[in-house]
């Protein structure tokens, strides 16, 4: 890149610091995106001089609300409760609601901010937002578990609607969670909407949504390994998290022959070198899900695993890695072991697992390196299905929901190729995903004016 187009990328990045200096996550979702389409913008008559990018990282709201709760002692505890409603250029606020003791300003912004892009690599008409709370629901019981959705929901209510953003699960927000919030949401408005996606089967949820952000990161890896002429097939993959993405990407690999050989959780990893089978890894749904267990567990049941407590799993040796668990998860050292044992492929299931440095690392290495806000898309775009059916009042088969899944994870993987694919044949993921994600909502903001 030449001094002068690496000086106007400082400038941008200078006002965005000076406005957000103590958001540092969000300050490193923008880097990244700032690096590869301020360049594409410079060579684009119709977008130079708009300021479409300075009006992307501005929030075009954002909410922040008291919630106020009693748990089953009768003590009143406080959380803080958030939604940033990013951009609707495309179509209502869409994206999900984190409860983690982490969840500050910081991060939903560069939630908000990586949905965006996102939603709009999906072909489907979704604005971007990021909501959640610093509720911790480790620990908690199911009725404190409920009590807190309920006061949550009473104030979100009136900011959402499903007209005007459509909040869904992520974090610490599954199955549960959305049926609480879900529950309120229809007895203060007395309405039965599609409001929320990741709703349950009988009541509006869509076939495959708790399988989408799992099976739509390996379908995604699978394109990539096929511009390879390679598959799944005997691979031997390292996984991240144990929670919804780390579940379903796990059994999307084993349907297609890989051996699942780690999963995590905030405790540790544990490492199965027989890998982690059909059986296992019910164990672990199981464990998680309902038992509400930690991964550590796993190594007491079966004698082919190891528990490591405190690290990720990035020192164990993989052809493929998919990052599952939380962002900045797989840092500049962990690339480094990773690609001395030859891994060939990382494709993010979570939302930038990746540092910086680890990500310049895969691209100077020119392996397979998918960005989250392309691989994990499948589960908004599911969500995209679920209001779809919703409002149509009907509901598809799983068979269904999985060819259009499988369609739109290979037609943002045809995207990223349009726009990343440089001379010599390696494509650009990352610039290829924000680029392609840029145009749609810079377009759409053009035609509607300065707003
Ligand atoms: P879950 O709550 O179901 O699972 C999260 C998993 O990540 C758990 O195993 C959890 O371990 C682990 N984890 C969370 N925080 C940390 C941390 N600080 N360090 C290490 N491990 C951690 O969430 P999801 O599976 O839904 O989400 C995982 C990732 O995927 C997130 O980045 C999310 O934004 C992203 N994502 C989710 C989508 C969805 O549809 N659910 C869609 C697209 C992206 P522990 O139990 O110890 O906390
Ligand atoms: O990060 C994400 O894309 C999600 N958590 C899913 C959002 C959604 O609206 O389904």
């Amino acid at each position: 890149m030449d001094a002068k187009m690496q000086a106007k990328i400082n400038g941008f990045m200078e006002e965005v610091k000076t406005r957000n200096g103590h958001e540092p996550e969000f300050i490193q979702a923008v880097q990244e995106v700032a690096e590869t389409v301020i360049p594409y913008i410079a060579r684009k008559n119709i977008y130079s001089g708009k300021n479409i990018l300075l009006r992307m990282v501005e929030p075009e709201r954002l909410l922040s609300f008291r919630v106020s709760w009693v748990d089953d002692k009768g003590d009143i505890h406080v959380n803080r409760g958030y939604r940033v409603q990013m951009n609707s250029a495309i179509g209502p606020y869409k994206g999900g609601l984190r409860f983690h003791p982490s969840v500050n300003a910081s991060i939903l912004k560069f939630l908000a901010f990586e949905q965006v892009f996102k939603n709009s690599l999906t072909t489907l008409p979704m604005g971007g937002g990021k909501g959640g709370s610093d509720f911790d629901p480790k620990g908690k019981s199911d009725d404190e578990v409920m009590r807190f959705c309920h006061a949550f929901m009473t104030e979100l209510s009136r900011h959402i609607g499903p007209n005007t953003d459509i909040p869904a699960g992520d974090i610490g927000v599954g199955s549960r969670e959305i049926g609480f919030l879900f529950g309120m949401y229809k007895k203060i408005r007395n309405e039965f909407t599609g409001v929320l996606t990741g709703k349950g089967r009988s009541w509006g949820g869509s076939l495959i949504r708790p399988e989408a952000t799992g099976y739509g990161t390996v379908y995604f890896a699978q394109s990539m390994l096929e511009t390879k002429g390679d598959s799944f097939e005997d691979k031997t993959v390292a996984i991240s998290g144990s929670g919804n993405v780390a579940q379903y990407a796990a059994e999307k690999v084993l349907q297609l022959g890989g051996k699942v050989v780690t999963l995590s959780d905030s405790g540790g990893y544990i490492y199965d070198s027989e890998g982690i089978d059909r059986k296992k890894l019910a164990y672990v749904i199981d464990l998680k899900n309902n038992k509400r267990g930690r991964i550590s567990e796993y190594a007491k049941k079966y004698k082919t695993g190891k528990f490591v407590s405190g690290k990720t799993p990035w020192e164990v040796k993989c052809d493929i890695a998919l990052p599952c668990a939380t962002q900045n998860e797989l840092d500049g050292k962990n690339a480094k072991v990773l690609l001395k044992n030859k891994c060939i492929c990382v494709a993010e299931g979570a939302n930038m697992p990746s540092t910086p440095a680890a990500m310049h690392e895969f691209q100077k290495a020119k392996i397979l390196f998918a960005p989250g806000k392309a691989s994990n898309a499948g589960g908004v775009a599911t969500s995209g299905l679920e209001m779809s059916q919703n409002s149509l009042r009907i509901s598809w088969t799983r068979e269904e929901v999985d060819e259009k899944l499988k369609w739109i994870m290979s037609e943002i993987h045809d995207s990223c190729i349009k726009y990343g694919k440089e001379k010599g044949g390696y494509t650009d993921y990352v610039k290829g995903a924000n680029i392609a994600g840029f145009v749609k909502v810079a377009d759409a903001m053009l035609a509607q004016g300065v707003i």
